[in-house]
């Protein structure tokens, strides 16, 4: 054990060492409330706010966030075109953003962007939106974290909802998210991990409504006229879609069908006209998947760039609402 020097053993400190630790704790004071008051720089690529009532309170969330946390965000909209949504990534890459959020609007094709991105030190967070990388990418840390809901979850919840409600026998027709989005592949899938266990349960028809309202509501009025009272329920990928759908079954007076009684419909996202439909009893059951990703997505990519790590999953917990429990639901629900 080394000697103790005069100063130590007398437990006196010289006053130019006092003033060097004085020097040294202002600085770490002065480093500290500035990395705190830092104002990041965020670039959110969105993929279409206008698509459906999720997106926009999603959207909103990160503007409130954003708002709350003192963050600069830099907001681009692809509209649903997924190479423009490239091309903005890009943009923030060469405007050298702190960091990247990015709500993909196809799982696929983004290697290259997110190489870009990791060249310049640019961390990237996912949003909502999974995605799939090349096998040579897979493990090459192109974004941090995923921070969303579980999507074939929310299918196999509506499949199971829909085996109680029918006894495991059902004529369904389908109505789709867009073909490429993380969405729409999950939940499709997740549903007939379900139905596949029910004979009696078949898919019959299967169709994208592009999450819109107007859109679902052609595809459903098709097959009204193709099927028929022969169909038995309707399993749309999001709420705006299904509600295109009671439209649709309500306007065509031939068949004089009831949405929610003659064709059961289970929709995804449970906003909040989704819940007046299903206490209405015109929608049967709504898989919850939470859009309210802002301040939590923020928070994290603040602390990510503040040298945090995180796992690379985080799923937000969602539920399933019906008519039994949607009135209760209701006045609390933000969105
Ligand atoms: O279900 C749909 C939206 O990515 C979970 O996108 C989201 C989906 C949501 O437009 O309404």
């Amino acid at each position: 054990m080394p000697a103790l020097t005069q100063e130590q053993a007398s437990g006196h400190t010289p006053p130019r060492k006092r003033v060097e630790w004085l020097i040294a704790l202002i600085l770490l004071l002065f480093l500290c409330t500035w990395a705190q008051a830092k104002t990041y720089r965020i670039g959110f690529a969105q993929s279409d706010t206008a698509e459906s009532d999720w997106r926009k309170a999603n959207t909103e969330s990160f503007r409130e966030a954003a708002r709350e946390l003192g963050i600069d965000l830099v907001f681009k909209d692809a509209g649903g075109k997924t190479d423009v949504q490239r091309q903005q990534v890009r943009e923030f890459i060469d405007q050298k953003v702190d960091a990247i959020v990015l709500s993909a609007n196809e799982i696929s094709g983004w290697d290259d962007v997110l190489l870009q991105a990791r060249k310049a030190r640019i961390p990237v967070v996912l949003s909502d939106r999974t995605l799939v990388l090349l096998p040579e990418n897979k493990h090459k840390g192109l974004f941090v974290t995923w921070v969303g809901s579980d999507f074939r979850y929310e299918g196999r919840a509506a499949g199971a909802w829909l085996a109680q409600e029918t006894a495991g026998h059902c004529n369904i027709v389908e109505i789709q998210g867009p073909p490429g989005a993380a969405p729409s592949i999950e939940r499709g899938k997740g549903f007939r991990d379900v139905t596949s266990l029910f004979p009696g349960m078949k898919v019959i028809a299967s169709k994208p409504g592009m999450w819109r309202a107007d859109q679902a509501k052609e595809v459903m009025k098709k097959y009204l006229t193709d099927e028929g009272a022969n169909i038995c329920a309707v399993f749309a990928h999001n709420d705006n879609m299904a509600f295109g759908v009671v439209e649709a079954i309500e306007e065509n007076k031939q068949l004089g069908l009831k949405p929610g009684k003659d064709i059961l419909i289970v929709g995804v996202d449970g906003v909040k006209r989704g819940f007046e439909l299903l206490i209405e009893k015109k929608l049967n059951a709504l898989v919850e998947c939470n859009p309210l990703l802002g301040k939590i997505v923020l928070k994290i990519v603040t602390e990510v760039l503040r040298g945090r790590s995180f796992p690379p999953m985080m799923y937000m917990q969602d539920k399933v609402f019906t008519a039994h429990n949607a009135a209760q639901a209701l006045p609390s629900r933000k969105y």
